[in-house]
């Protein structure tokens, strides 16, 4: 039988205590239904890198070790450093080096090593993210013929931000190596038939197929969603246990939750002066309501993440300096991570959701935070435009991260809202939840890498260039 391979950076062994993130959550209903192979980084950085595998159900688990030099250069350094803001709209933070460069490109080449000593000839294999896109490439020179798709789980920006990243032209047509390449929005994919049409000549008309061929590359659109129904059922259990019911009885009246990563892409500073904006208008507010933020530590090493987690720790300090009493703390600032029943407590327990990324792929917090409200009497989220989610969320408050006024006055609607509206919002908002869960995700996409039979194509928006993306500066029109 074809097994699936799963190649991420991280691998999140089950059991082993791993940093939360989106890759996981999006994950775990795949890994539950199918026996897969899950390879990537252990997280270890060694001289002499190691790989192991260990095996947990009916799934494998292979690890390898990076090299210090492989650690800076391709973790911290192009993919972190460069990748991560470009593909967030973040020109102004990228920090360009070739050297960074040939150690991402040295990274993707070892997987590709490892990976070739375990594949067999029918295997499907899956690829996540923005550190792995020329792996395709790498194992299609190993004379590798299997079905390969590649996710991405962060968005991609149009042409005229991706053609500024110093040797754009070396990277992104390799994404042609692989079958499938899925985003998590129409408007990412969009953006990416708009860098083939521009650079290499492709026609940009998506929902033309155009092209055979055993390796004609397709896009999709496959935005990732949450196990609904389990999360609902978790956070109504969660909500009696004896921490959550313990902040609960801590609280002066109304709560707003936020809960990030500490990442510059969440907006977490801009959100906090929105509040603060929102309380300088809102004395009536004083006393009965409460901020929550919870952000765990990411990145550190990198020296963006240390000043924002400074510039998000003075803000919080600055707001309390200002508003508390004695008996009232306006904004209690969290820099830990939970549990995933004890966030969906406090999900349950909050009658605002402030979710305002100034960009993201998806954002699974939106989505928890709607699973977790009861429907009698829901809570209300507040969304960036600019996060994947607000695509399906159109009965979310929407708003604009850059203007903290109008989040701010978003704020002041939202812990006022009549509770016909706030049903009526959330019901629209569980639908959504539903169309698009994650327990027929990942057989979506595996369903489009590996078509059964011709006509599921036609479920595709789809684009094929040819059998091979030509080389930059050879570019053929169709
Ligand atoms: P992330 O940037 O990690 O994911 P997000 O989608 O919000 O962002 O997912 C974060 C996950 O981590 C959520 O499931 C959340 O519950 C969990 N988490 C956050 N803070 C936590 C804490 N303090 N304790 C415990 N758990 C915590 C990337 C992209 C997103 C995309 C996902 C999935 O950046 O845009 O939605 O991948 O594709």
């Amino acid at each position: 039988m074809a097994r699936i391979f799963i190649i991420s950076n991280r691998v999140a062994i089950p059991g082993a205590g791993n940093q939360p993130g989106g890759l996981e959550v999006v994950l775990k209903a795949t890994l539950r239904k199918h026996p897969c192979v899950w390879l990537g980084w252990s997280g270890e950085v060694n001289a002499k890198p190691r790989t192991r595998t260990v095996t947990h159900r009916s799934n494998s688990y292979i690890v390898t070790d990076l090299k210090p030099e492989d650690f800076d250069e391709y973790y911290n350094g192009f993919a972190n450093r460069v990748l991560w803001p470009i593909f967030h709209y973040r020109l102004d933070l990228a920090e360009f080096s070739r050297r960074d460069l040939s150690g991402y490109l040295r990274v993707n080449e070892h997987f590709a090593d490892e990976l070739v000593k375990v594949l067999k000839h029918d295997d499907i294999v899956w690829v996540h993210d923005y550190h792995l896109i020329p792996l395709a490439k790498a194992l299609r020179a190993r004379g590798l013929n299997n079905r390969i798709g590649f996710f991405l789980h962060i968005p991609l920006p149009p042409p005229e931000i991706l053609t500024a990243m110093p040797n754009h032209e070396r990277l992104i047509p390799s994404l042609g190596d692989y079958d499938l390449v899925g985003f998590q929005t129409d408007g990412d994919a969009a953006n990416f038939a708009r860098y083939l049409a521009k650079e290499l000549g492709a026609p940009s008309h998506m929902s033309l197929r155009l092209g055979t061929g055993d390796h004609a590359m397709r896009i999709g659109t496959f935005p990732v969603g949450i196990e609904t129904h389990p999360f609902t059922r978790l956070a109504r259990q969660a909500v009696k246990t004896a921490f959550v019911k313990q902040v609960i009885e801590s609280l002066p009246g109304t709560l707003i939750i936020g809960v990030d990563r500490l990442d510059y892409s969440k907006g977490i500073t801009l959100k906090l002066e929105a509040y603060e904006r929102f309380l300088a208008a809102n004395p009536q507010w004083y006393g009965k309501i409460t901020y929550l933020q919870i952000t765990p530590k990411s990145r550190s090493a990198i020296k963006e993440y240390s000043e924002m987690e400074s510039a998000v720790g003075s803000a919080a300090g600055r707001i309390n300096g200002a508003y508390s009493e004695a008996s009232w703390t306006p904004v209690r600032y969290v820099n830990r991570p939970y549990s995933r029943t004890t966030l969906a407590g406090l999900y349950a327990a909050a009658d605002v959701g402030l979710v305002t990324p100034m960009r993201d792929g998806m954002n699974l917090v939106a989505k928890e935070y709607v699973a977790a409200q009861d429907p009698e009497n829901p809570g209300v989220l507040i969304l960036s435009r600019f996060a994947g989610a607000a695509d399906e969320f159109r009965d979310a408050l929407l708003v604009n991260p850059y203007d903290p006024d109008a989040v701010a006055v978003a704020i002041a609607r939202a812990v006022a809202m009549p509770l016909g509206e706030r049903k009526a919002r959330h019901a629209e908002l569980y639908a959504a939840l539903l169309r698009n869960d994650i327990s027929k995700w990942g057989d979506k996409f595996l369903k489009a890498l590996n078509p059964p039979e011709k006509k599921d194509e036609k479920a595709l928006r789809n684009f094929a260039p040819g059998p091979a993306v030509p080389e930059p500066g050879r570019a053929t029109r169709q």
